[in-house]
């Protein structure tokens, strides 16, 4: 059996990045529902995310979506950050919000389309450099409603050289995280549908991009785990973006739709020794909380994705081991279920007490008044970025 102790440290350990995005107003194409206290300015995103990290300590960082969270000096944003407890992590980019990109950003058939998503690409580049960011996120909206639209190759041909200029400007210690999405917007092709697409320009790119798995983005049924193994024993799993979908593109919180499905997940990453921080996978959130409150739902989305890794720790790999080498299907199923019918929370609760923290964040959340706070603070609330 695992050891508690170092299951404990590994727990201790673990970062994962919330999104600014999720702490403003956003929600379906229906109907935003707005709630009061809800940021008015990156900074205010920002502190959000700080509450979050010091009643968890496993949230040491806030990624950025530009231009939703523009500001004039991004150097002082980062020192912002550090005051507040937080660093900036992953800068996202957004080349699906311009009338130009009707038809595309960076595939699109214009070369000065193609010109000013580019661009974009490596002002977001020199951003990180303002904020000693990592990571570069890339999502493209691109795709075609119909058949014969545009040529599927060229756009191909036009995505790689947008990439190719991007990765050459990226700094030594920079990477890009190149993210897929099944459908939506564009619904009969998408120029990165699938893990397969983004890890074959990934490779070409070289040892500087890495594939991002938004486990939203899949056909229901998709095997998830098995796209984690693959790419780790590739080295080229780069980033998650966490959420939950029962549907589609849901971004509902983490854990909450299938948390067998997170475990699954999880455990590949305990079995490909990937979850330090210093493997490399930024463990993020891409979330949108549209009926619920959104500072205790982005808590209770990484309080979920902890519980998930506990268990996932808790897998006695030595008998699993020995039940599939011996080819006891029961058995093997039986240790990996043990561990997924744990209870977690005391264990996680013992670990928040040990370092100071309240057992339980989201009361302890509750009780401080952080929320009466903002509320009276923060008049006419911004926006996320989407369904403006
Ligand atoms: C759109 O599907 C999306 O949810 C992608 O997952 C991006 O990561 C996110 O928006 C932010 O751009
Ligand atoms: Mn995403
Ligand atoms: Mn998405």
């Amino acid at each position: 059996m695992p050891d508690p102790t170092t299951v404990k440290a590994a727990l201790a350990a673990q970062a994962i990045e919330t999104p600014s995005w999720a702490f403003g107003n956003s929600g379906t194409r229906f109907k935003v529902f707005a709630q009061p206290g809800v940021p008015r300015t990156p900074e205010e995103k920002i502190a959000d995310a700080a509450v979050v990290h010091r009643l968890t300590g496993v949230a040491p960082s806030v990624a950025l979506h530009v231009p939703w969270d523009a500001v004039e000096d991004y150097a002082k944003l980062n020192l912002f950050a550090q005051d507040a407890g937080v660093r900036i992590g992953a800068i996202n980019t957004n080349v699906f919000q311009d009338d130009d990109y009707k038809l595309g950003s960076v595939t699109n058939a214009d070369p000065r389309i193609r010109r000013k998503a580019t661009d974009h690409l490596l002002e977001a580049v020199s951003i990180m450099d303002a904020t000693g960011s990592r990571d570069l996120k890339l999502w493209f909206a691109d795709g075609l409603n119909y058949p014969g639209q545009d040529d599927l190759r060229d756009r191909q041909e036009r995505l790689s050289a947008a990439l190719h200029e991007t990765y050459d400007r990226l700094g030594a210690n920079q990477r890009m995280l190149l993210e897929y999405k099944l459908f939506e917007p564009a619904f009969y092709a998408t120029d990165v549908p699938d893990w397969g697409t983004s890890f074959a320009h990934c490779v070409e790119l070289g040892p500087k991009a890495f594939v991002c798995i938004d486990t939203g983005h899949h056909a229901p049924g998709t095997n998830i785990e098995f796209i984690v193994a693959f790419l780790l024993r590739q080295g080229k799993l780069g980033a998650f973006d966490f959420n939950s979908r029962f549907y589609a593109d849901d971004d509902l919180m983490a854990g909450a739709a299938d948390p067998f499905q997170l475990f699954r997940i999880m455990y590949e990453i305990v079995r490909g020794e990937a979850l330090e921080p210093s493997y490399g996978i930024n463990f993020m959130l891409d979330q949108c909380h549209n009926i619920e409150a959104k500072i205790p739902a982005i808590i209770r989305s990484v309080m979920n994705i902890q519980e998930a890794t506990a268990k996932a720790l808790l897998v006695d790999r030595g008998a699993l081991r020995d039940a599939q080498q011996s080819g006891d299907v029961l058995s093997a199923n039986g240790v990996l279920m043990d561990a997924y019918n744990t209870d977690v929370r005391p264990l996680l609760r013992e670990l928040r007490e040990e370092s100071g923290r309240d057992p339980d964040p989201l009361a302890a959340y509750h009780r401080s008044g952080y929320q009466a706070q903002i509320e009276s603070d923060r008049a006419h609330g911004q926006q996320a970025g989407w369904n403006a």
